[in-house]
């Protein structure tokens, strides 16, 4: 069923089409999250990007429930690696570079464990998984062919990590036209200085990029329309 939602948010409450609004979930993979994966081995503290997993765990289980549209991404190459740029390979901590042997296989490689969403976000079958070579969802994947084929107008923004791929996927989908709110608990960093200001970046000067709301805000304009909000072990 199509409902209209108002959800707080900042800098002012969003009206949602639930029927023209797509929960997007960028990157949630485990060489980022796990420690001793690709994330950790750069010198991250990887429970900081843990902690948007309970949130956004319940977020992802009432947008199911109220039939928004769910898309996942994920960050990552062929095996050969020849879609990732020499600028990107060649960064980056030289025995941890993307193609490296990592704690979960191949770094950043379509395929390997490490390069797969965490299990407490897998995605339901039929759900779009969209691997992007890029930092960006809509650089060289068919996210916006999806987008446009269900009618989606508006993106409930999640993932990690806020200052990278959330940003500039949040930036990609504005020249585009697409309304974004990002979730703050639901987005995560490393630091927690791009963690702020990623977020401030976005609600600033009455919306640059869109909004910024959060898990309980959302969740609580789609009780009506759900009834598994409540924080799952
Ligand atoms: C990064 C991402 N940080 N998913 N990727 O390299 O944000």
């Amino acid at each position: 069923m199509r409902t209209t939602l108002t959800v707080p948010a900042d800098p002012a409450p969003v009206v949602l089409d639930t029927g023209s609004t797509a929960l997007l979930v960028i990157d949630m993979q485990r060489d980022f999250l796990l420690p001793g994966g690709f994330g950790e081995s750069l010198g991250n503290d990887v429970g900081r990007l843990q902690q948007v997993v309970p949130p956004l765990r319940r977020v992802l289980a009432a947008c199911r429930e109220a039939g928004l549209l769910v898309v996942h991404t994920r960050e990552g190459h062929l095996p050969d690696l020849s879609d990732c740029p020499p600028a990107k390979l060649g960064r980056g901590a030289p025995s941890s570079r993307i193609g490296d042997p990592g704690r979960y296989g191949r770094i950043l490689v379509r395929g390997e464990y490490g390069h797969d969403i965490v299990d407490e976000l897998a995605p339901l079958p039929g759900e779009p998984v969209v691997d992007k070579p890029g930092k960006g969802a809509f650089y060289a994947t068919d996210l916006e062919d999806r987008l446009r084929a269900t009618g989606v107008r508006t993106l409930l923004v999640t993932g990690v990590t806020t200052e990278v791929c959330v940003h500039t996927t949040v930036r990609e989908a504005n020249d585009r036209g697409y309304e974004c709110v990002v979730l703050g608990d639901c987005v995560g960093s490393y630091d927690p200085e791009f963690q702020r200001v990623g977020l401030a970046m976005v609600s600033a000067q009455g919306g640059l990029f869109g909004w910024v709301s959060d898990s309980a805000a959302l969740l609580g304009a789609l009780a009506p329309l759900t009834t598994t909000t409540a924080p799952t072990p």
